[in-house]
């Protein structure tokens, strides 16, 4: 479909990906860290006996629970086991290559020591910053770190979801300067930030700030050149969010893939994106009581793997307690998850989509520096036998285990461009790579 091009002060700026060298390295991450962590964690999902059926780190909207008893949750925020380079460590051996923290959620209250406001971290009994010793603690491991921000903000006095009069107008102005200088603040707090990860900007409120949005992002990437900002930052000239009226892409990739991936690479409209995704179904923040289906490691690696297939970021979340400890069942999927990285690491870092027609037995992925294919293969069909079917005339060099490199598989060509290798007897024991060198002369 044609572009509509209207003229936009505040639409995209770039028409296709930033090339620049931090936005490559963003691309080839592959694997990312989501940490929720707020005062949310001290309730954990549960008031006065009863369980909140919602996201635990939304129970403050919950009528089960007095806004007041959540205001007040600060007073008791004291995470004694919180340990910053053991998360690190743990993210690490996880093989996540960048994380993306909470420092303020939807509640507004701040894990850093705002200048801005008294609803942070200082005022607990902690007392202390959590975000720069997790900032150096994931640095030290080569982990890039990007700061989540909520632009919706519960409990600052000028904010507003809708500006219906002149009041809640000049309220919101008041708020306008505290999320700029709060945004500021933690840039120059902590410089070795890579990206902000946006959320909260759904409000109307919010969707009449293209100008202002557009300026402090601009002033944002004056304080960190190269700054990476999803597309859930600023809205357009017209209030629309993540693509402008002209149905181009706002922001360096797209943020709209929250618990769900594209399944063609069509639905990712040739962009950079990332997933976030959940372990039990939809909580972010610590809640005591997962109901429903909780991801196992394989459906997390294939999310994964599909994520780099279709040219994205695949983003876990973990959401520690109120004493600062991941709970055994993330901790397991973590070193679970590790496991198979450490073998199969080659098949997702610095890999993204080729066009090769999808076959059944999982997904293809492409280091976009050796131009080698990987084949990971999910499911072993009951003939043993798996299909290639090439976009474009290739003669194959070799095809082999990733993890046992005297395994050859012998391709047989059945009609043009189209190959079968035997899988024989060999049982699938998890998730496997096979590796397919080629070259394009034939
Ligand atoms: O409302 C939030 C939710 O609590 C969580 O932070 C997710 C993470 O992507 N974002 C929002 C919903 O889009």
């Amino acid at each position: 479909t044609p572009r509509t091009s209207l003229a936009l002060a505040h639409g995209a700026h770039r028409l296709g990906k930033r090339t620049d060298p931090m936005m490559e390295r963003w691309r080839n991450y592959g694997l990312g860290q989501f940490i929720h962590w707020g005062v949310y964690a001290i309730p954990g999902g549960q008031w006065n006996g009863a369980s909140y059926g919602g996201a635990a780190e939304w129970i403050r909207s919950w009528k089960g629970m007095p806004k007041e008893a959540y205001d007040n949750l600060y007073k008791e925020f004291d995470p004694e086991n919180y340990d910053p380079s053991a998360l690190a460590k743990q993210a690490k051996e996880m093989g996540a290559k960048y994380m993306i923290i909470t420092t303020k959620h939807h509640d507004g209250f701040c894990l850093w020591p705002s200048e801005y406001t008294d609803y942070d971290v200082t005022n607990t009994p902690y007392g202390k910053d959590i975000i720069g010793p997790l900032v150096e603690a994931y640095d030290a491991e080569g982990i890039d770190v990007y700061l989540y921000f909520s632009v919706m903000d519960w409990n600052h006095p000028g904010y507003r979801s809708v500006l219906a009069t002149e009041e809640d107008r000049s309220a919101y102005e008041s708020f306008k300067e505290f999320t700029r200088n709060q945004l500021l603040e933690l840039l120059e707090r902590y410089p070795t930030t890579k990206g902000l990860w946006f959320d909260g900007t759904w409000d109307e409120a919010w969707k009449e700030q293209a100008e202002f949005a557009d300026n402090l992002a601009t002033e944002m990437r004056k304080k960190i050149p190269g700054l990476i900002i999803g597309s859930r930052f600023r809205p357009d000239d017209y209030g629309n969010r993540h693509f402008d009226s002209n149905g181009d892409l706002m922001g360096d990739y797209e943020q709209g893939w929250e618990r769900k991936l594209p399944e063609t690479y069509e639905d990712t409209n040739g962009n950079d994106w990332d997933c976030v995704m959940t372990i039990p179904e939809n909580q972010w923040g610590y809640h005591s009581d997962w109901r429903g289906h909780v991801k196992t490691s394989y459906e997390l690696i294939e999310m994964l793997v599909k994520s780099v297939s279709l040219d994205g970021n695949f983003v876990l979340n973990f959401g520690p307690d109120a004493k600062g400890d991941i709970r055994m069942e993330e901790k397991k999927l973590a070193t679970e998850i590790g496991q198979w990285m450490s073998k199969n690491k080659s098949a997702i870092y610095n890999c993204g989509h080729i066009d090769w027609e999808k076959q059944d037995w999982g997904y293809y992925t492409q280091n976009r520096v050796t131009g080698e294919v990987n084949m990971v293969v999910f499911n072993k069909p009951i003939n043993s036998v798996l299909r290639i079917k090439t976009s474009s005339k290739i003669s194959l060099q070799k095809i082999y285990d990733l993890n046992d490199a005297t395994k050859i598989y012998d391709p047989e060509e059945i009609s043009q461009d189209e190959y079968i290798i035997q899988l024989g007897d060999e049982e699938l024991a998890e998730p496997k790579v096979i590796v397919i060198k080629y070259d394009h002369s034939k």
